[in-house]
C-alpha cells in the first residue's frame, strides 16, 4: 500500500466502516457491497476528496475518524479536516502542524465559527509508523480493551475531568495511575492534596475501573506490562515522551486555560 493516504472511518446502516482514500491513486473500501456505490475508485485525487464530501452529505455527523499517513499540502484536501470529528496523526512533528493550524485558526477572524476536528498523535506498537500500519482494525471496529493513563489530578479541576472521559471511550476497562506523595516530591511538584484525598476524588468521577498508586516514572512500561494494557493514553504536554512504551500510545489535546498550577496560584493570591 502507498504511503500516502487518509483513513475515514464512519458509520453506515448503524455499522462502522472505513475508507482508505490514497491521496495518489484511488480510494479502497473494507467491504465488498460498498464497492460499486458512491465511494467507487476515481483516479482523480479530486473526485476522492468529493467522494468523501458526498458521503458526508449523505449522512451528516458520521465521518468520526480520519487518519492522516502524510501532512495534507493541498488545501483541497484541508477541506477534509471540516468532516470529521477526531483526527489521528502519524507523527508528532505533524501533530504539531496541526496544532498550531488549529490555534491559528482559533485566533484569526477569517475562521471564526470554523470547526476543527480534536486532534491526536498515536503512536502504533510494533506496528511500525508505514502505510501498512493504519490498516490494524484497532480505531476501526472496536474500542481497545484495556487502556491505561496516569497522573497527579491535584486539585482536580474540569480539565482532569475531560481527559480522563475521553480516556474511557478509548477503553473497555481503564487503569489510572496516580502518582504517589514521594513521586511528586521527587519531580519538585508537591501535591495539596495527598494521595488518599486525590484517589477519593478520582474515584468518585467514575471513569476509572482501577486505580493504582504510580511509584515512579521509570516504571511505566512495567505498569503496563503488569495491567495488560493496549494503550496508554497522555495529554499533549508529555507529546512523544512514551513512545517507547510496549503498547500503543495516544496524545490528546490538553483542555485549555485550566491548570492545577493556576488553581494554586489563585489560592495563593486569594487563600481561603
Ligand atoms: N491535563 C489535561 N488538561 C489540562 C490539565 C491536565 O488534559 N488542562 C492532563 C495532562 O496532560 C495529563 C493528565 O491530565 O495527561 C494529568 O495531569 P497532571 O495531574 O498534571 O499529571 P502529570 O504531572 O502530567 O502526570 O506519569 C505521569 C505523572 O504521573 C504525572
Amino acid at each position: 500500500m502507498c504511503d500516502t493516504f487518509i483513513l475515514l472511518k464512519y458509520i453506515r446502516d448503524n455499522n462502522i466502516k472505513k475508507i482508505t482514500v490514497n491521496l495518489d491513486i484511488d480510494i479502497e473500501v473494507d467491504d465488498e457491497d460498498n464497492k460499486d456505490h458512491d465511494i467507487a475508485p476515481h483516479k482523480d485525487n479530486y473526485y476522492s476528496m468529493l467522494c468523501f464530501k458526498d458521503l458526508r452529505m449523505f449522512a451528516p455527523h458520521v465521518v468520526t475518524e480520519i487518519y492522516l499517513s502524510k501532512k495534507i499540502e493541498n488545501p483541497r484536501y484541508i477541506d477534509a479536516l471540516k468532516y470529521t470529528t477526531n483526527m489521528f496523526c502519524k507523527n508528532k512533528e505533524m501533530y504539531k502542524y496541526y496544532s498550531q493550524l488549529k490555534t491559528a485558526a482559533s485566533v484569526s477572524s477569517e475562521h471564526i465559527g470554523q470547526h476543527f476536528p480534536n486532534l491526536f498523535y498515536i503512536k502504533f506498537h510494533k506496528r511500525g509508523t508505514t502505510g501498512d500500519a493504519i490498516d490494524a482494525p484497532i480505531f476501526i471496529k472496536d474500542k481497545y480493551d484495556k487502556g491505561i493513563t496516569f497522573g497527579t489530578f491535584d486539585l482536580f479541576h474540569y480539565g482532569h475531568n475531560n481527559i480522563l472521559s475521553r480516556c474511557k471511550n478509548f477503553c473497555n476497562y481503564l487503569y489510572i495511575g496516580l502518582s504517589s506523595d514521594e513521586l511528586n516530591e521527587r519531580k519538585g511538584k508537591i501535591s495539596i492534596d495527598k494521595y488518599e484525598k486525590r484517589k477519593e476524588v478520582i474515584e468518585k468521577v467514575c471513569y476509572g475501573d482501577e486505580i493504582f498508586k504510580e511509584e515512579s516514572l521509570e516504571l511505566k512500561n512495567d505498569y503496563v506490562l503488569q495491567t495488560g494494557a493496549e494503550i496508554l493514553m497522555m495529554g499533549d504536554d508529555w507529546l512523544g515522551e512514551f513512545d517507547w512504551i510496549s503498547c500503543d500510545v495516544l496524545y490528546m489535546e490538553r483542555t485549555p486555560n485550566i491548570s492545577t498550577t493556576l488553581l494554586k496560584t489563585i489560592r495563593k493570591i486569594m487563600p481561603s
